[in-house]
């Protein structure tokens, strides 16, 4: 694993447990973690259980005893180290989103393509598609229970950037993220919404406004934990995002629009990333603040019995949860990183394409880059290139 921040953490566990938990064809082993900081790294080893720790990425990806290689790195190192990666025949997961430019993540999925061909298989980590409940909401668009879709609504909400005084972390510098919530929580909402409909955005019109130009430098520390300088610097990226988009159709049927939001200014939200999507024959609505429940509504029944019920997503029969505890246990933020291991450790043994793979990733960037050439150009409405 290459990084060892915030996802460093959050990828260890699931590489720990995963193997603990659900029966898998291959067994992972924690090699070696890579980071900068020799100290910090060494610690960081200890702590997440790695078997080692390593300061030269070149050096890891070039040993014959490494097969996997998992980035969670900020998104402008992504295209360096995961070509690099392919190249040298290991299999790659990647840290959302993919890249930070389009030409970036075109590259990743041409080494992607290539590496394929000799069964080298590329994943991005969107982990929210492995949210139980997230699952099953795209389960029952599949199978029709929603009917044809007629509109989707998706939002992410955050509120860590509110305070104006809060250090100027990577995440708010263009040449580090790419982006700013529209990259960093606005590519979860575009992802997810196109999983759980199974459409793809065709073109996308928006706004992007920065709230907070100027920040606190950062004197010590990588987060929002860090300790400000009295020094100030400008951010670069945008705060917050707010586009509408309208989806390809499925079998002639009707191209709903989806409206999306993105912002780390929502005082009092902290994660609240919601999908809703409308259909002839019900609904379906997903919130990451209580992601282990699944609001539906059936229009089939009658109108005296029709409402939003809240599916409890925790019986064995819902995706992912029959590896956990008994029926009715809760699961939280962290089993959707053990779901991407099994999911990617699945399809390596088995040879078969794991998703989102690095195309849909690049498409995602794409969405990400049309977005911010509309706000650029005033909001008019731009094709997204397939
Ligand atoms: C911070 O906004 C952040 O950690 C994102 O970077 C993640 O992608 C999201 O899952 C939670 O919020």
């Amino acid at each position: 694993m290459i990084g060892y921040g915030f996802m460093g953490a959050a990828h260890s566990q699931g590489w720990r447990v995963a193997p603990r938990f659900f029966d898998l064809p291959a067994q992972p082993s924690m090699s070696v973690v890579v980071g900068r900081n020799s100290g910090a790294v060494t610690a960081a080893a200890a702590k997440w259980g790695w078997e080692e720790a390593a300061t030269d990425w070149r050096e890891v990806i070039a040993r014959d005893d490494i097969d996997i290689v998992d980035i969670v790195t900020p998104g402008d190192t992504h295209a360096e180290i995961a070509i690099a990666a392919l190249e040298a025949g290991k299999h790659v997961l990647c840290e959302k989103p993919l890249a930070n430019s389009v030409a970036e993540a075109e590259a990743m999925t041409d080494a992607a393509a290539r590496a394929a061909e000799r069964g080298v298989r590329a994943m991005v980590g969107f982990t929210y598609r492995r949210v139980p409940a997230a699952t099953l909401a795209r389960d029952l668009v599949a199978a029709g229970r929603v009917g044809e879709i007629r509109q989707v609504r998706a939002s992410y909400r955050q509120d860590w950037l509110s305070d104006a005084e809060g250090p100027l972390t990577w995440r708010l510098q263009k040449e580090r993220a790419g982006s700013g919530a529209l990259g960093d929580i606005g590519a979860h909402a575009v992802d997810l919404s196109e999983y759980i409909t199974g459409l793809r955005l065709q073109s996308v019109s928006g706004i992007l406004d920065t709230i907070v130009t100027e920040r606190p430098l950062l004197a010590e520390g990588i987060g929002l934990s860090g300790t400000a300088s009295a020094e100030r610097g400008a951010v670069t990226v945008d705060d917050v995002a707010i586009f509408s988009g309208r989806y390809g159709s499925a079998n002639g049927a009707y191209a709903p629009l989806g409206t999306f939001e993105a912002t780390r200014f929502a005082t009092g939200r902290k994660n609240a990333l919601r999908i809703e999507v409308s259909g002839s024959l019900g609904a379906v609505a997903f919130y990451l603040e209580r992601m282990n429940e699944l609001d539906f509504f059936d229009a089939t029944l009658p109108p005296t019995e029709q409402g939003f019920r809240k599916i409890l997503v925790t019986e064995p029969d819902h995706p992912y949860v029959g590896a956990w505890w008994p029926a009715g246990h809760m699961l939280g933020y962290e089993h959707g990183f053990s779901h991407q291991v099994v999911d990617f450790v699945t399809a390596i043994a088995e040879q078969t394409q794991p998703h989102p793979s690095f195309a849909d990733g690049l498409h995602v960037q794409r969405v990400l880059d049309a977005v911010e050439r509309s706000s650029a150009t005033g909001s008019s409405w731009v094709p997204i290139q397939s």
